[in-house]
């Protein structure tokens, strides 16, 4: 359905009206978008009042309540549990806070779908007031049982059937895809609503901006430190593009897709895989960047074609704008090893 510039819809709207693009749809993944949704505006609330729990009681760990305090990251992570484990429409889930499988507690019924999350990337960015984000990733259900497993869970990222993250900036956003385009959505306070404000988006072929933590540099093979020559215009006639790094996943991806660049995170001698989690960081992101025409890679292969082998993975990231990609592709194939541990 096509709505004008001036409509508004809500992301309950949308997702409904996705759906029925899917004639035999029953709504189960509509319905863990909702609730994902609903889930990220608890967390807003948190996240909106962490510098007044520091100043109500952090120091003695007690907060106002008389409860002790969790770590945010900790929180989130609860709440998302608390919104999906019951609906009944999940099998397992997996989370950077947990090491394991997350199963559905007895009682509950399961469902068709795994969900992994990490709950609020760049956490440690909090104590200085930078934006921080939640990252999702859906598949469906390969095993046999009722219960979820981790055959489940290690899925290539091609498989997934969903995948966002939430922004918490200036505003709140929640952007999503499914396969069918990205779609962002900006919370509005006033109505605890999210509300398309980015439909369609699309990522700009070439970038303007490049994402990397320079400090690791002396540990990157020199097929990487050449990589980075060139987008910095030093070398092969690639214009030099503008350095923006908040050292927060989801804000530097954010900013990226809306405006074309490209975030680099390496592996060095030390972490050959670098540092961040293929499943709920990688993959989704690589996913919501495809479907907005740009593109992922480890520098070997597309990310979204890995087979992982561990929950926890971790792989080097070169995502964003496509043709900034492909000089990645065409400068590290080989040399670099593939996705580590
Ligand atoms: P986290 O999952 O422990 O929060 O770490 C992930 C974060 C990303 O948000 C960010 O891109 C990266 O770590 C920054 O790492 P570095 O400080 O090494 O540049
Ligand atoms: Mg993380």
């Amino acid at each position: 359905m096509r709505h004008s510039d001036t409509s508004v819809v809500t992301i309950e709207r949308y997702i409904i009206e996705q759906e029925q693009h899917y004639p035999q749809a029953t709504g189960d993944l509509s319905a863990i978008l909702y609730d994902l949704a609903l889930a990220a505006k608890m967390i807003t609330n948190r996240v909106r009042s962490a510098g007044l729990a520091d100043v109500l009681g952090e120091t003695t760990g007690i907060n106002v309540h008389g409860e002790t305090q969790q770590k945010l990251d900790v929180l989130a992570h609860n709440i998302i549990i608390k919104a999906m484990d019951h609906t009944g429409r999940l099998c397992a889930m997996a989370s950077e806070e947990s090491p394991d499988l997350i199963p559905i507690p007895d009682g509950f019924r399961t469902g068709k779908y795994a969900l992994l999350f990490d709950p609020l990337d760049g956490s440690s960015n909090i104590d200085v007031n930078v934006p921080v984000g939640t990252i999702f990733s859906v598949l469906r259900k390969v095993s046999a049982g009722t219960h979820g497993t981790m055959a489940d869970m290690l899925q290539p990222g091609r498989r997934q059937v969903a995948a966002g993250y939430v922004i918490y900036g200036s505003s709140t956003m929640l952007v999503y895809t499914t396969g069918q385009g990205v779609h962002g959505f900006t919370l509005d306070p006033t109505l605890g609503e999210f509300l398309l404000s980015h439909p369609d988006i699309r990522t700009p072929l070439c970038g303007r901006y490049l994402s990397v933590n320079d400090s690791y540099a002396t540990g990157w093979e020199e097929p990487v430190r050449a990589l980075m020559r060139h987008y910095r215009g030093l070398e092969g006639g690639h214009p030099a593009l503008s350095v923006r790094y908040v050292g927060s996943l989801v804000a530097d991806f954010h900013r990226n897709l809306l405006g074309g660049g490209i975030f680099a995170y390496a592996g060095n001698h030390d972490h050959p895989a670098g540092k961040l989690r293929l499943l709920y960081e990688v993959n989704p992101l690589a996913f919501i960047v495809e479907q907005a025409g740009g593109s992922a890679t480890d520098g070997v292969q597309d990310v979204l074609d890995i087979v992982p082998h561990a929950l926890h993975q971790r792989t080097p990231l070169f995502i964003g704008s496509a043709d900034d990609v492909a000089l990645a592709r065409r400068l590290l194939g080989g040399p670099l090893a593939g996705a580590g541990a």
